[in-house]
């Protein structure tokens, strides 16, 4: 009898812990629009949840399977979902950029999103289509650890979350945005920036008290600058990988960047502290005089005494000192990966192409989506698929061969920063210059300075590791990773107005061990055909011919031979934008032209990619001078 009880017990011991070790974590996602006031400026359309917005914030434990059963009830809207800093292994369907790894989920369409949640910390979801999460469709993701070695330090957490807000639509925004009437490519500017999807706002806190804090920036453009008067804290988490405990006093978030810290509340409670948050105001070419950079939200101590606002220390955000995120060490210790087996070194250039509006490029390429999602070339391609030419030209492609330690140097030509973000990893950060703080914008005003083989700083011994790393105005940083991971992952600025101008890559990682192991389901076969979109052959949708490109989807062309930009440019800036568009078309004439509504794949068939290289090199550097002129 007691053996019976015994094994029922055993019995029930497994049971118990194989649920709560493995349990299924399911979410239902109707997502349709709903309207929501954050700034108290303005009311707007949304993209909710269930109706409601801000959405829910996606809450797992290591080892979980995670399963989201999407519903497109937007009516007008393609949407996906990408859970940034998921390294989907095995999953790579699941990572959700649309025309990379599945189709755009069509209006009225049903998608579900099922992996292995195998990572620890703070992440978040956001939709991964044209012109889509700024509107809304964009909130944290936690993943709970019991056995983080911080774990018994901290006695509650929250997260908090910081964006930038505009008031249109993006869709609304963006053919204004990339528009020959917008030749230097300056982005919008944005209307407000949330703290929590909201402003004002207290958080209450116990005094002497640890929490566990979770910073998030879910923007689509600006950096922001963090800091609480008169507390320090410890950093222990960025972008999911533990750290050294590490003390700070301020941190810089570029868009997608995650920290976690522990804060050890004051003993007494006698008065509030403001929570600050400061737009990098550098980022934009123009700040409106009613645009509230800084914020002031308070640590809250106590309700009955005073709120203060924020008192500025200095006067412009550069001047924050914030803390340096490439000399944090991993709590693991892996030390620098080993001398790579393949190097790839890029420079992110901005220019006008052949429609006049500026574009983003890495190495000479504006990614352009192909015909056929880039992991259904790869699952049909056979042996060809480790041939890159399959995956077209445009979509800037790079065969990773499995296992190879990969290392990627970019190299900035542009006075702008740009959060890269790499799809499927953490990445070591082994070099980057300028450094943050009072000269992270030095080099703006001189040549870029690109990276030096033979002559570079010491690279850590135990390199730091995140998924998303800022890209100094014209520095360059230096990062690597094993290609342990099969699946087609984007390298990109995670800059939205910057990834819709170009600014991203695809590794085509172990394509070999991608057909071996990949089972895509039915579901993403059922929404590319609701779409229309094929989900086989190569980038141009040739199943007979995978080396064929004709038809393959382009970027724009560059300007025709003989072209001054810099003339263009002086031009643009001595006119207003309308007679500009004008004296534009009766210069160059129309046929070369393509004109707002029309995204890169639109005027592809038509623009020639031959003619490149005509006086195309310093219009960036040029029109950004002339704007900060217009500013000053
Ligand atoms: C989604 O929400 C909309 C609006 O409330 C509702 O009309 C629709 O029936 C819902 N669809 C699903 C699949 O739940
Ligand atoms: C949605 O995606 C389909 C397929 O790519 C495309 O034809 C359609 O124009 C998109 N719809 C919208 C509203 O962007
Ligand atoms: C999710 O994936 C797992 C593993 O492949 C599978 O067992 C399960 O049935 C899937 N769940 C759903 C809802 O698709
Ligand atoms: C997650 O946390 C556990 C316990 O702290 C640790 O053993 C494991 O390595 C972590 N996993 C990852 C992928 O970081
Ligand atoms: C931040 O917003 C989310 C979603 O609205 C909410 O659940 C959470 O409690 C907020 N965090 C804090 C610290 O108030
Ligand atoms: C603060 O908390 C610690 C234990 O967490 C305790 O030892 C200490 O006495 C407390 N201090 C005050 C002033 O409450
Ligand atoms: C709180 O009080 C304890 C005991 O007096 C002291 O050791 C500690 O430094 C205080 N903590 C803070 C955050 O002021
Ligand atoms: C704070 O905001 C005000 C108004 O937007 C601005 O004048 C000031 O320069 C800002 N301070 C910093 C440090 O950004
Ligand atoms: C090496 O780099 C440093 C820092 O960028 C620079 O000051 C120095 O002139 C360089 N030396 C050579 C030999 O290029
Ligand atoms: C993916 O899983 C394999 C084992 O199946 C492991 O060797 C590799 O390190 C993992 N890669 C990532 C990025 O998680
Ligand atoms: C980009 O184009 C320019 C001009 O044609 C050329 O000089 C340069 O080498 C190209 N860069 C790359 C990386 O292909
Ligand atoms: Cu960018």
């Amino acid at each position: 009898m007691w053996r019976l009880g015994l094994s029922l017990l055993a019995a029930m011991v497994l049971l118990f812990f194989g649920y709560s070790t493995a349990k299924t974590v399911t979410y239902d996602f109707n997502v349709t629009w709903v309207t929501a006031n954050p700034d108290g400026l303005t009311e707007r359309k949304v993209i909710g949840v269930n109706n409601q917005w801000p959405l829910p914030i996606i809450e797992v434990e290591k080892g979980d399977q995670l399963v989201v059963n999407m519903h497109n009830g937007l009516g007008d809207k393609n949407a996906s979902i990408h859970f940034h800093g998921m390294y989907q292994n095995g999953t790579n369907e699941m990572d959700g950029p649309i025309m990379v790894t599945q189709c755009p989920i069509p209006p009225g369409a049903d998608f579900v999103y099922n992996f292995t949640v195998n990572q620890n910390g703070t992440y978040w979801y956001h939709c991964h289509a044209d012109y889509c999460y700024p509107d809304g469709y964009r909130q944290a993701l936690i993943v709970h650890d019991t056995e983080s070695y911080f774990y018994d330090q901290y006695e509650e957490e929250f997260t908090v979350t910081m964006s930038d807000w505009y008031h249109e639509l993006v869709e609304g925004i963006a053919p204004d945005f990339l528009s020959v009437y917008n030749p230097t490519g300056a982005e919008p500017i944005p209307q407000a920036f949330l703290f929590n999807d909201t402003l004002n706002s207290n958080i209450m806190v116990k005094p002497n008290t640890t929490y566990l804090i979770r910073l998030i920036n879910i923007g689509a453009f600006v950096a922001q600058y963090f800091y609480i008067e008169d507390h320090t804290f410890t950093i222990v988490e960025i972008d999911g990988i533990y750290t050294e405990p590490t003390e700070a006093d301020t941190l810089y978030l570029a868009i997608a960047q995650r920290y976690a810290i522990l804060l050890t509340t004051k003993n007494t409670t006698d008065k509030n502290y403001p929570i600050v948050t400061v737009a990098d105001s550098a980022l934009l070419d123009g700040i409106p005089s009613d645009l509230k950079l800084n914020q002031t939200n308070w640590l809250q101590y106590n309700a009955d005494a005073d709120h203060p606002q924020a008192v500025m220390t200095v006067d412009d955000a550069t001047q924050l000192n914030p803390f340096d995120d490439i000399t944090l060490i991993p709590h693991d210790r892996m030390p620098l990966l080993p001398e790579p087996d393949y190097t790839l070194e890029l420079s992110v250039n901005m220019e006008n192409l052949g429609n006049g509006a500026g574009y983003a490029l890495l190495n000479n390429i504006s990614y352009t989506a192909a015909k056929v999602p880039t992991i259904f070339s790869v699952m049909s391609s056979g042996d060809l698929s480790t041939n890159s030419l399959v995956y077209g030209e445009f979509t800037h492609p790079l065969v990773l061969e499995h296992n190879d330690v990969v290392q990627v140097i970019l190299n900035n030509n542009d006075g702008g920063s740009h959060p890269f973000h790499l799809h499927g990893h953490a990445f070591q950060v082994i070099d980057r210059a300028p450094a943050y703080g009072a000269t992270f914008y030095d080099y703006a005003d001189g040549d870029p300075v690109p990276y030096d083989e033979a002559n570079h700083t010491a690279f850590p011994q135990y390199p730091a590791r995140r998924d998303t790393f800022v890209l100094p105005p014209q520095g360059y940083f230096v990062i690597r990773f094993v290609a342990d991971n099969p699946g087609v992952w984007m390298f990109h600025c995670h800059i939205d107005w910057h990834l819709s101008q170009g600014l991203g890559l695809l590794f085509i990682e172990a394509p070999t061990q991608m057909q071996e192991r990949l089972n895509i389901p039915q579901n993403h076969y059922d929404v590319c055909k609701a779409g229309g979109i094929p989900t086989e052959g190569n980038a141009a949708a040739n199943t007979e011919d995978y080396l064929d490109l004709k038809g393959q989807n382009k970027q724009v062309g560059w300007l025709p031979a003989g072209f001054t930009a810099r003339g263009i440019v002086a031009l643009v800036f001595s006119c207003v934008s309308a007679v500009v568009g004008i004296i534009f078309l009766v210069v160059y004439g129309l046929s070369d032209l393509k004109f707002k509504g029309e995204g890169a794949d639109g005027a592809a068939e038509t623009s020639e990619v031959a003619g490149k290289g005509a006086g195309k090199t310093t219009v960036a550097e040029a029109s950004r001078e002339s704007s900060n002129e217009e500013i000053k």
